[in-house]
C-alpha cells in the first residue's frame, strides 16, 4: 500500500488519463491510512466524458458488429484475469475485505459480467411478427435493437467492481457507451478497469471514468447532464430518490438497485447445520455490507433456542482483522458509516433489544484501533415496529424472532417498506414454494443465499429498486427497440 502513497487516480475521458485541481484522499479503512490521493471531476470533466461518450457512440463502436463487439467484452475479461492479483490488491486496500471474498467473489464476477453479456447478446432471440392485413394481403414487424445511448453508470463501495460491471458489460455489449461514477471510497478498481480498456484497445470515448462524490460532485452533475440518455444506479434508496428527481427533468430511464431489509425464515424442518451456515454468511458477509444480507432473522419457535445459541457461537468464531491475516471478516467500509452503525446499536438497546452477542468496537491495541472495524452483533427481543427492525442498518448484524405460524411469518418477513431478497430454510419443498411465492422481494432463496445464476431477473421491489438487471432484462433496459413494418 505505501507504493501508492503520492500516486493520484485519475479520471479517464477520451481516452487519455485527466486531472482536475481537486483531489480527495483513498483511506484504506484498516488503519485509517491513506491509500491514495483521488482526483475529483469538475463540471467541466463530467462534461467532456460525456461528450467523449456521445461522440463514440457514433464513430467505430457504433459501427461496429455485434460479434466485434464481443470479442472485445472476452478481451476485457482476459485482461482482467491476466491483472487479477493487481485487481485483488486494488479491492483490498480500498474496502479491508478478506482475501477470500475478493478471490472468489469480487473479482472473477467482474470479468463474469464481461463474458456473460457477450455471449447473452450473441443469442438473443429475435422478435419477428406475421400479420394478415384487411386489404388481404399480409405485413411483417421486426425489432431491430438499437444502443440507448450514453449511459450513466453511478456504483456503490461495497462490491465495486462487481457491482460496475454487471452495468458496464450489458451497456457496452448493447452498443451504447459509458460514463461511470464509482463510488468515492473505492475508486481504485474502477481505475485499473480504464487501464485495461486501454490495453485491450478499446475505442476512445466507450469508457469514462470521473471520480467523487455524489451531492454537488461527479454524481451528481454525472446524473443531471443533459447528454446523457439513462442513469444505471445501484446505492442507497434515498440516493435513488434524488438521482430520480434529477432524471426527471429530462425524463431519463432509471434502472435502481437499493437497499433491502431482508428477511431469512427458518423452518423447524430445516437442515439445522446447512441453515446456521447459511445465516453465517447471510448475515455476516463482508461485515455486513451486501443489500442482500439478512438483517431480520425469524425462527420457528420449537429450535429457536437452540438457533440464537448456535448462531452466537459461529459469530464469535469469526476472526476479525487485517486481510493480509487469513480474517474472516474486514472491517465497515469506513469511521463514518461505523458512525451510524453504532447509532443503531445503541439504539437497539433503548428499542429493548437483549443483546446476545458483539455490539462494540473491537480493541486491538495496534493500527487497526484507527480502522473501521466493528463486532459482529445478534439481538433478540425486539418489538417488530422498532426501528433497527424497520430500517437498513448495512452492518455485520442481525436480529432474531421467533415464530409460531406460517401466515404469521409471511406477514412479519413482507412487513418493509424495502423488497430486495429473502431467504427460507425447510426440507418441505411444498412449504419452500408457497412460502417463497408470497415473499414480496426480487429473489428468494430456498436453502441457500447469494447464489446467482446471472441470466435471471435481479432487483427488488418498495424502495428496494426500480426495475429489473440480469440477462435479458439488462440487455432490454439498455436497448432501444426499433419496430420495422414491412407491407408486402
Ligand atoms: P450511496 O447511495 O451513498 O452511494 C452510491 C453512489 O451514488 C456513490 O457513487 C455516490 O457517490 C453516488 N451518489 C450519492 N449521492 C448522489 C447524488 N445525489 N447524485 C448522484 N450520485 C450520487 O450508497 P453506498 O453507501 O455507496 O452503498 C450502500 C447502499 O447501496 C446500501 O443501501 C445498499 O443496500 C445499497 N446497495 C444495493 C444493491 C442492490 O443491488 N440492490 C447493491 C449494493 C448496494
Ligand atoms: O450479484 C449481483 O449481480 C448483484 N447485483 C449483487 C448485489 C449485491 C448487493 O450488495
Amino acid at each position: 500500500m505505501t507504493k501508492n502513497l503520492g500516486k493520484v487516480l485519475r479520471n479517464y475521458v477520451d481516452g487519455e488519463f485527466v486531472i482536475s485541481n481537486h483531489s480527495f484522499n483513498n483511506i484504506n479503512p484498516v488503519n485509517g491510512q491513506m491509500v491514495c490521493r483521488v482526483s475529483e471531476a469538475d463540471k467541466d470533466i463530467v462534461d467532456r466524458a460525456v461528450k467523449s461518450a456521445r461522440k463514440a457512440l457514433h464513430g467505430e463502436w457504433g459501427n461496429m458488429d455485434v460479434s466485434e463487439r464481443c470479442k472485445i467484452l472476452n478481451a476485457l475479461a482476459d485482461e482482467i484475469e491476466r491483472r487479477f492479483d493487481d485487481f485483488v490488491a486494488a479491492e483490498v486496500a480500498d474496502t479491508g475485505k478478506s482475501y477470500s471474498q475478493v478471490k472468489n467473489i469480487d473479482i472473477p464476477r467482474g470479468a463474469a459480467n464481461f463474458r456473460v453479456f457477450a455471449d447473452l447478446i450473441k443469442t438473443r432471440p429475435p422478435q419477428s411478427f406475421e400479420m394478415d392485413t384487411a386489404d388481404g394481403k399480409s405485413a411483417t414487424s421486426y425489432v431491430v435493437n438499437k444502443p440507448i445511448g450514453v449511459v450513466a453508470v453511478v456504483s456503490p463501495w461495497n462490491l465495486p467492481l462487481l457491482l460496475m460491471t454487471w452495468k458496464v458489460a450489458p451497456a457496452l455489449a448493447s452498443g451504447n457507451t459509458v460514463v461511470v461514477k464509482p463510488s468515492e471510497e473505492t475508486p481504485s478498481t474502477a481505475t485499473l478497469l480504464a487501464e485495461v480498456m486501454q490495453n485491450v484497445g478499446v475505442p476512445k470515448g466507450i469508457y469514462n471514468l470521473v471520480h467523487g462524490f455524489g451531492p454537488n460532485s461527479a454524481g451528481e452533475f454525472l446524473v443531471g447532464h443533459e447528454d446523457v440518455d439513462c442513469v444505471t444506479f445501484t446505492g442507497e434508496s434515498k440516493t435513488g430518490t434524488a438521482i430520480m428527481q434529477s432524471a426527471a427533468r429530462d425524463l431519463k430511464p432509471v434502472s435502481f438497485e437499493l437497499g433491502g431489509k431482508n428477511a431469512a425464515i427458518i423452518f423447524a424442518d430445516a437442515d439445522f447445520d446447512a441453515a446456521i451456515a447459511g445465516t453465517v454468511r447471510s448475515v455476516f458477509t463482508n461485515c455486513g455490507q451486501v443489500c442482500l444480507c439478512s438483517e431480520r432473522v425469524y425462527v420457528e419457535r420449537p429450535i429457536f433456542d437452540k438457533f440464537v445459541a448456535a448462531l452466537k457461537e459461529r459469530a464469535e468464531e469469526i476472526k476479525i482483522g487485517r486481510p493480509q491475516d487469513g480474517s474472516d471478516m474486514g472491517p465497515l467500509i469506513s469511521t463514518k458509516h461505523r458512525k451510524k452503525v453504532l447509532s443503531y446499536f445503541s439504539l437497539a438497546l433503548e428499542e429493548g433489544a437483549s443483546l446476545i452477542t458483539g455490539g462494540k468496537v473491537p480493541e486491538f491495541g495496534d493500527e487497526r484501533d484507527n480502522g473501521s472495524f466493528i463486532e459482529p452483533t445478534i439481538w433478540t427481543g425486539l418489538p417488530e415496529d422498532a426501528r433497527c427492525i424497520k430500517e437498513e442498518i448495512f452492518g455485520p448484524v442481525c436480529h432474531i424472532a421467533p415464530f409460531d405460524r406460517e401466515e404469521e411469518v409471511v406477514g412479519y418477513a413482507n412487513d418493509t417498506n424495502y423488497g430486495l431478497a429473502a431467504a427460507i430454510w425447510t426440507k418441505d419443498s411444498s412449504k419452500a414454494d408457497r412460502v417463497g411465492r408470497q415473499m414480496e422481494v426480487g429473489i428468494c432463496w430456498i436453502n441457500d443465499w447469494f447464489l446467482r445464476d446471472l441470466r435471471t431477473p435481479f432487483g427488488g421491489v418498495k424502495l428496494s429498486g426500480i426495475g429489473r438487471e440480469g440477462g435479458m432484462h439488462s440487455l432490454d433496459f439498455y436497448s432501444e427497440p426499433l419496430t420495422i413494418c414491412v407491407k408486402h
